[in-house]
């Protein structure tokens, strides 16, 4: 029977690790067990250090997402904003998924787009443990930051965004334009951040994201999201507006998505990234 009772700081720390690394607490208990640790401590000193440490585990997020029909959601098959007239072309329910058509002008993508160019540089993703941001293997693709109202044209999509959301320009995070060349992709990721690591001094959780098409693609570079079974074809103009927070603070993993590689030419996208509250 085992009956180890004491735990080495390195033990701690590879547990911490193992915890973040997204082993669930019970296996690692159990690896404890057949080391020779008594059960009882095993148990115990998982559940204690998974509370001090606010470490997000499987058993942790048990409770199913509840939806809640964002703003965006309610307002019928054309949404009219005060200079142009979005179609809606189709609606996913669970994951929360709209595909918007005529969100842009042909002239506002290629002026994005030229704007973008000089300014590219490596794209970084939020890491899904400590919720900081770095450059990763799973996205190859380039991008540029411009910060809210950045120049004139900016500043008329924030406004349009604004009306098409309903979420006030204060909620979104500064545009961003992404660069993806033959072979580029963004694996599988959630956009949301772990719910562990949400700044809430500074918007909280990001709760939908609209994501635009600056030009056709001539094969591959769809928006997947393999939950839903949807997969969206890039088409200059258009966009996908995705939710996957609600106001109990869960975040809805059939969110998962992912830009699979470009086949043929390249593809410029835009993203917008909401959050639950002023960001400024
Ligand atoms: O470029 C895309 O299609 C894409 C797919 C998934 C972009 C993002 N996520 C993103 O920017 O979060
Ligand atoms: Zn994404």
């Amino acid at each position: 029977m085992g009956t180890i009772k004491q735990m080495s700081n390195e033990l701690r720390d590879w547990i911490i690790e193992t915890l973040h690394s997204g082993v669930s607490p019970v296996v690692i208990a159990d690896g404890l067990v057949k080391k020779g640790f008594n059960p009882r401590y095993a148990y115990e000193s998982l559940f204690q250090i998974v509370g001090s440490e606010a470490i997000q585990t499987s058993e942790v997020e048990t409770a199913p997402y509840y939806y809640e029909t964002p703003e965006i959601g309610r307002k019928g098959n054309t949404i009219y904003t005060s200079d142009r007239e979005i179609n809606i072309l189709s609606r996913v329910e669970k994951p929360f998924i709209l595909h918007l058509d005529h969100v842009l002008s042909d002239e506002e993508c290629e002026q994005l787009i030229r704007l973008s160019s000089a300014r590219l540089t490596p794209s970084k993703v939020v890491d899904s443990v400590t919720g900081e941001e770095r450059q990763a293997p799973g996205r190859t693709s380039k991008g540029v930051y411009y910060s809210l109202m950045e120049n004139p044209l900016i500043a008329r999509l924030e406004k349009r965004f604004e009306e098409i959301t309903s979420y006030p320009i204060e909620n979104g995070e500064g545009l961003q334009v992404l660069n993806y060349l033959v072979g580029e992709e963004y694996k599988a990721h959630f956009d949301y951040f772990p719910t562990n690591k949400v700044d809430h001094q500074k918007g909280g959780q990001r709760i939908g994201t609209l994501l635009l098409y600056l030009n056709d693609v001539e094969e591959g570079g769809e928006t997947v999201f393999p939950k839903a079974g949807v997969s969206v074809v890039p088409k200059k103009g258009s966009a996908v507006y995705f939710h996957y927070a609600n106001s109990m603070g869960q975040v809805d993993r059939m969110s998962v998505h992912s830009s699979i590689p470009v086949a043929k030419g390249e593809k410029w996208v835009a993203t917008k990234w909401i959050r639950e509250k002023g960001i400024y």
